[in-house]
C-alpha cells in the first residue's frame, strides 16, 4: 500500500512544545508565513539581521526566472567563517562548537569556539602559504574528521570555494570533479575509519591527481597513521603545514554574492553538475532554517547525523549551526558500529536534544530491533528530524514511538542540495504531524504545483510536478563552469519556476506530499544517483554492449538499483555465467562513482525495450523489476515488441521460480 492510500494519521502538536517553541502555534506561523510572501524584500532584510553584515546592501534581491537570474543582498560585504566563529568569541569563546565523536566510541573531542577559531586561522594562513586566494577553488576530500571543518571554514575565511567530495567516492568520481573545478589544492587525509575498517584516501587521491594537470598542491590530514607515499614537490603533511602558521588570520570580506562553494549532484542527463553557492543569502538561509526547524534553543546540543560529503553535512552540521553559536556534533563512524545501538548511545552520553538523520537509517535500525533503543536513555531528545526521501509510515511512527518514546516532534523536512536549505517541514511546536507529508512551506517559500503541461494547480487539493513560484536566499546561483545547464535543469521545464523534479500531491489542509522523482534520478539512501551515469559506467565493461538502470523497490535503501544488461556478442556465452557478470558490473561501478552506486539486481537480457527512434522505455523496466508483468500499456510503439516477452521470461526464472 502506498503513503497515498493510507487513511493520513496526524499527530496533534505536542503540547509540551507549544508554549516554549520559538514560533508559537498555527495561527503565529501563518501570520509569518503570510508576511513573508506579501512584502518578501523587507521580510529577508529584516530576517538577514541575524548575519553580521561588514557593509549593507543596496537592494535586497534581484531575481527573475525567466532569465535565471539570482542575486541576494546585493553589493552587501561579509565572512561566512566570521559570522560562524569570530562573532561568538565575546560570549561564547570557551563554550564547545563542535563534538567530535569518532568512530571508536572511547574517542571523543571537544573543541570550543576558541579553538576552532585558531585551527581555522591556521589553516587558512596554510592554504594561503601554498598559493590560494580568494576564488581558487580547494576540493576536499576527507572523512568527517575535526579538520574538514577547519578546512572548510579556512576557505570561507579567504574567500576560497570549497568543493567538498563525500570520502565514499572512487578515484575517478574525484578526478572528475577536481577537473571540473580547476581545483589548485586538495586536501585528503592518509585513510578514512569507518566501523573499524580503514579507507586508503591518501592512496585513492594519488590515483586521480595522475590526471589533474590543475593541482599543485595536496595536504594529507594523519588520520591512522598509516604509512603513505608522499610525492615531493606535491605533496605536504596538513599538521607541518598549520604548526608552521600564526594562530590568526583576519577574515576577507566577501561580496554577498561572491561563492562560498561548489558541491557536485548527479542529475538525469550527463556528468554530476557543479551546484554553486554563494555566501550571503546561504548563510542566512541557513542560520534562519536551522534556528526555525529543529526549534533550535541556546544551550542545546545539536546532532545530525549526516555526512559533510553532502549538502545535509554542509547546511546542518557546519554553516547553519556555527552561525547560530550551537554545539555540534561530528559524527565519524556509522550506525551500525559497533552495534545498532550507536546513535542512542551517542544521545545518551553527550544529552543531545536535536537528532537529524535519514529515513534509510531509520529503517536499518527499526530492523535490528527495539532494544539497542531501549538500552540507552534518550529523554534529552525534543526534535528529531528526517531528510533525504520520503519516509514511510512504519518507519515515521517508529522514530516517534520509539526513539522518541511518543514525546519529541519529528520534522520530516523536504529539500535539495539546488536549495541550500530547508523549504517544506513542519516546525515544532506549531503545526500536527502527519507520517509521510513534509507538510507546510517555510517563510518565504511558495510552492506551485503544476500539470504536465505546466497549468498551475490553483486548488487546494491536487497532484503534480512541484515548482517554486519565487526565488529564496540559500537557492543556488548556477552550475559551475555551465550556466546553460542551470537554465535548462531548473527553469526551461516549467517556464518562469523553479523546477525540483519531484512530484507531489497537496491534500486539503495545504500540506505536501513528496511522491518521488520525475526524472531518471535515483534516491537510494537518500543519495541522488543519475540513470545514466551508472549505466555509463556499466556500458565501460568489456562485456557489456549497453544497459538500462531502473530503481526498484528496496526494503532499507528506500529505492535500489536494477541494471538489465546486454552482453556483447563475443561475450555472449557469458549468459550462463551470471555470478561472473554480477562481480564484473559491480566492480566496474564501484572503480567509476563509489559503492552506493552498485547495482542491486542484474538481469541478463537479450534486449532492452526501445522505441523506432531508439530511446528505452523505462517505464516497462520498472514494471518488470516491480514484478509487475501485467499492465505494461501500450507498446506499439516499441521497435520490437518481442523483447518484452523475453525480459519477463528471464526476470520471472531470475527471481520468481
Ligand atoms: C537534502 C537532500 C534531493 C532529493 C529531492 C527529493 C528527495 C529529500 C525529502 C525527499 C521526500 C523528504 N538533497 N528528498 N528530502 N523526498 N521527503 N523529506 O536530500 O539533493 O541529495 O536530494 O531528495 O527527491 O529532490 S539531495
Amino acid at each position: 500500500m502506498s503513503v497515498h492510500e493510507h487513511p493520513a494519521k496526524v499527530y496533534p502538536v505536542h503540547p509540551q512544545l507549544k508554549d516554549s517553541a520559538v514560533v508559537k502555534g498555527l495561527s503565529e506561523y501563518q501570520a509569518m508565513y503570510e508576511k513573508s510572501l506579501a512584502d518578501s524584500d523587507a521580510f529577508w532584510a529584516d530576517i538577514a539581521q541575524r548575519i553580521d553584515w561588514f557593509s549593507p546592501w543596496h537592494q535586497v534581491s534581484q531575481c527573475d526566472f525567466s532569465k535565471a537570474q539570482v542575486a541576494w543582498f546585493l553589493g552587501a560585504k561579509l565572512n561566512v567563517a566570521h559570522n560562524c566563529i569570530d562573532r561568538h568569541l565575546k560570549d561564547k569563546a570557551d563554550q564547545t562548537a563542535i563534538i567530535w565523536e569518532a568512530d571508536d566510541p572511547a574517542d571523543t573531542r571537544h573543541i570550543s569556539y576558541r579553538e576552532l577559531h585558531e585551527e581555522v586561522c591556521r589553516a587558512a594562513n596554510a592554504l594561503k602559504a601554498h598559493g590560494v586566494q580568494h576564488g581558487d577553488r580547494v576540493c576536499i576530500y576527507l572523512p568527517m574528521i575535526p579538520e574538514l571543518a577547519y578546512v572548510m571554514l579556512a576557505c570561507a575565511r579567504i574567500g576560497a570555494v570549497h568543493s567538498i567530495v563525500f570520502a565514499g567516492f572512487s578515484a575517478d568520481a574525484l578526478k572528475d570533479r577536481i577537473l571540473d573545478c580547476e581545483a589548485k589544492v586538495v586536501v585528503t587525509a592518509d585513510e578514512g575509519l569507518r566501523g573499524g575498517k580503514a579507507i586508503g584516501l591518501k592512496a585513492i587521491t594519488d590515483q586521480a591527481l595522475e590526471q589533474t594537470p590543475c593541482v599543485s598542491r595536496l595536504l594529507v590530514v594523519r588520520r591512522t597513521g598509516a604509512e603513505v607515499n608522499m610525492v615531493a614537490g606535491r605533496d605536504c603533511w596538513y599538521h607541518e603545514e598549520v604548526a608552521k602558521q600564526r594562530p590568526t588570520c583576519p577574515a576577507a570580506w566577501v561580496d554577498a554574492e561572491d561563492p562560498l562553494f561548489i558541491l557536485y549532484t548527479s542529475g538525469s542527463t550527463g556528468k554530476p553538475k557543479g551546484v554553486l553557492h554563494t555566501s550571503g543569502g546561504y548563510i542566512t538561509y541557513a542560520s534562519f532554517t536551522h534556528q526555525y526547524v529543529f526549534d533550535y534553543r541556546p544551550g542545546d546540543i545539536y546532532f545530525c547525523a549526516a555526512d559533510i560529503g553532502w549538502i545535509t553535512g554542509h547546511s546542518y552540521i557546519i554553516y547553519g549551526p556555527l552561525a547560530n553559536g550551537a554545539t555540534t556534533i561530528m559524527f565519524e563512524s556509522t550506525p551500525l558500529y559497533p552495534d545498532a545501538g550507536r546513535y542512542w548511545d551517542v544521545v545518551e552520553r553527550h544529552k543531545v536534544n536535536i537528532f537529524y538523520t535519514a529515513p534509510t537509517a531509520i529503517r536499518a535500525l527499526a530492523a535490528e530491533g527495539d532494544a539497542f533503543v531501549k538500552k540507552y536513555d534518550r529523554s534529552s531528545l525534543r526534535v528529531m528530524g528526517t531528510v533525504g526521501e520520503p519516509i514511510n509510515p512504519e518507519a515515521w511512527g517508529w522514530y516517534h514511538d520509539v526513539v522518541g518514546d511518543g514525546r519529541c516532534a519529528v520534522v520530516d523536512t523536504w529539500w535539495q542540495t539546488e536549495t541550500g536549505g530547508i523549504m517544506i517541514t513542519p516546525q515544532p511546536g506549531v503545526n500536527d504531524m502527519k507520517p509521510g507529508s513534509a507538510t507546510l512551506p517555510f517563510y518565504g517559500i511558495e510552492p506551485v504545483i503544476v500539470d504536465e503541461a505546466c497549468n498551475r494547480q490553483e486548488d487546494v487539493e491536487a497532484t503534480g510536478l512541484l515548482c517554486m513560484g519565487r526565488a529564496w536566499p540559500g537557492m543556488a546561483r548556477t552550475v559551475y563552469g555551465d550556466h546553460q545547464r542551470y537554465v535548462e535543469t531548473y527553469f526551461s521545464r516549467v517556464p518562469g519556476y523553479y523546477f525540483t523534479g519531484d512530484g507531489c500531491r497537496r491534500d486539503k489542509d495545504g500540506c505536501y506530499w513528496i511522491t518521488g522523482r520525475v526524472d531518471d534520478v535515483l534516491n537510494v539512501s537518500g543519495h541522488r544517483l543519475g540513470t545514466a551515469e551508472i549505466e555509463a559506467s556499466i556500458n565501460a565493461c568489456d562485456w557489456i554492449a549497453e544497459s538500462a538502470v531502473v530503481g526498484c523497490h528496496h526494503d532499507i535503501k528506500g529505492t535500489g538499483i536494477f541494471a538489465f544488461v546486454v552482453l556483447n556478442r563475443d561475450n555472449a556465452d557469458h549468459k550462463d555465467d551470471f555470478d561472473a557478470v554480477f562481480k564484473t558490473v559491480r566492480e566496474q561501478v564501484t572503480a567509476d562513482i563509489g559503492k552506493i552506486a552498485r547495482p542491486d539486481h542484474i538481469l541478463i537480457s537479450t534486449g532492452l525495450p526501445k522505441t523506432r527512434s531508439g530511446k528505452i522505455m523505462r517505464r516497462i523496466l520498472r514494471n518488470i523489476a516491480k514484478n509487475e508483468y501485467e499492465d505494461m500499456g501500450n507498446i506499439s510503439t516499441l521497435a520490437d515488441p518481442s523483447v518484452v516477452a523475453l525480459l519477463i521470461e528471464g526476470h520471472r526464472k531470475q527471481f520468481n521460480s
